[in-house]
């Protein structure tokens, strides 16, 4: 009979084998962790806005994600995979040229990271399948990027591959929080990592730095403030107090991972060879007017398996209107007068807004 030290070890090594740049374990307990009570208490409290999905109830009317026991009671370990997306490109704080917008680094490759991450998590199921088969045992594997009813950065804390920071992303000593995370859910017992230690200290940086003031409190996030929320995930409108605060984002932020000094110190957050998440021209630093003019099929082209196609466009012309009101630069004034009689009604409106915007400058 395989041990749990064996498992364990089996699964990061097929991690490493299978590009991971960080893996680890985390059990789960009788007794929930406490961060997932604070789940609820976000849900409870009207953060998650319009994103649904986190809502789901589980038969006995808890929320399913606040507890593995709701969504997945035959899970007895979750394996955390962390794949690096960093680049060494210039930080969005450094980026100051006001023709441009900004697309959030997660987004600047190829492949959509739920495709980049998924086949490799395949990977690590296989060796796992392969070490216990013969054994007798009926073992249940599921993975998942961001799909399932996990709420994973939780997990990711105690299986040790980074802390939860004040700005609520996953941190990691060495590589920063520039990565994506994959969960495995298995029925099998593995050996448990230990949490990983909170290292932000007295810092406040990425709660000073937002400029939304979306991080109400350290490890919590109003997600109808964030701006990644706002240009991704929010349909229609968006709130036109928040608007000015936007600036030049059209798809996501990074402000809070860009000022984090785990992120900036010498050595740390070292960047990928991936090719699947190097910068494109489509999406880095690109240029407003060229979006402002895309027509549906330029659109469709340029932005082929790119993260960027979620917020639609509908939600990247609005994006791009606002950030063009934001710009102060009057040359914008023709192409907002074009997408101010586009016949979808968001985007008119907001380019209305951003018409009156630069017309108080
Ligand atoms: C919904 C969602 C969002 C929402 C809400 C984000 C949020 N902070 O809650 C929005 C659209 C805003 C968003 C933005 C981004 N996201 Co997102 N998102 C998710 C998703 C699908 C669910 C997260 C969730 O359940 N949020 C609800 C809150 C309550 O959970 P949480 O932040 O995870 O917080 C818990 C802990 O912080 C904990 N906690 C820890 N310490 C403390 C201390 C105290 C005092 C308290 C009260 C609580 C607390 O309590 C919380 C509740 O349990 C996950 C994937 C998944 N299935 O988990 C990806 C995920 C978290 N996102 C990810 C990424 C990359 C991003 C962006 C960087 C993308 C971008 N650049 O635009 C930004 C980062 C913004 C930010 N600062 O978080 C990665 C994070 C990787 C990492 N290194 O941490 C994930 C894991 C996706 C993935 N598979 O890689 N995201
Ligand atoms: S992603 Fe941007 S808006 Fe959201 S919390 Fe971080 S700095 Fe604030
Ligand atoms: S900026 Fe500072 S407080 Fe915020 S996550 Fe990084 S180390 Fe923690």
């Amino acid at each position: 009979m395989i041990s749990r030290e064996q498992l364990a070890q089996i699964a990061k090594q097929a991690a490493d084998d299978a590009g991971f740049d960080l893996a680890g374990v985390a059990a789960v307990r009788e007794e929930d962790f406490p961060e997932l009570e604070a789940f609820t208490e976000w849900i409870d409290a009207g953060h998650a806005g319009e994103m649904k999905y986190l809502e789901k109830r589980a038969e006995n009317g808890e929320l399913r994600r606040a507890s593995l026991r709701n969504a997945a009671p035959w899970v007895k370990s979750v394996i955390v995979c962390a794949l690096n997306y960093n680049t060494d490109k210039p930080y969005s704080t450094n980026a100051k040229d006001r023709t441009r917008g900004w697309i959030s680094r997660y987004a600047w490759g190829t492949k959509d990271y739920h495709d980049a991450l998924m086949p490799r998590l395949r990977q690590v199921e296989a060796a796992i399948k392969s070490a216990t088969a013969g054994q007798g045992q009926e073992v249940q594997v599921r993975s998942y990027v961001d799909t399932g009813p996990v709420v994973e950065r939780v997990y990711a804390k105690y299986a040790g591959v980074g802390w939860i920071g004040k700005n609520t992303c996953i941190i990691h000593e060495k590589l920063g929080s520039w990565f994506f995370l994959g969960v495995i859910l298995t029925s099998l017992e593995l050996a448990a990592d230990l949490p990983a230690a909170d290292r932000c200290g007295s810092c406040t940086r990425c709660i000073d730095a937002c400029p939304t003031e979306a991080i109400i409190a350290p490890g919590k996030l109003d997600a109808r403030r964030c701006i990644a929320y706002l240009t991704i995930e929010k349909r229609g409108e968006i709130p036109e107090d928040l608007r000015g605060e936007i600036g030049q984002h059209v798809f996501g932020c990074d402000i809070c991972q860009d000022v984090c000094p785990w992120n900036n110190k010498s050595g740390n957050a070292p960047a990928t060879s991936l090719s699947e998440f190097q910068p494109q021209a489509a999406t880095f630093h690109p240029d407003l007017k060229t979006l402002a003019q895309m027509d549906i099929e330029t659109y469709r082209k340029a932005f082929r398996g790119s993260p960027v196609k979620r917020t639609k466009y509908s939600g990247l012309r609005r994006n791009v209107a606002i950030a063009m009101g934001n710009s102060g630069n009057q040359e914008f004034t023709v192409d907002l007068e074009r997408l101010a009689e586009d016949p979808d009604s968001t985007v008119a409106d907001h380019a209305q807004w951003a018409l009156r915007k630069l017309q108080s400058k």
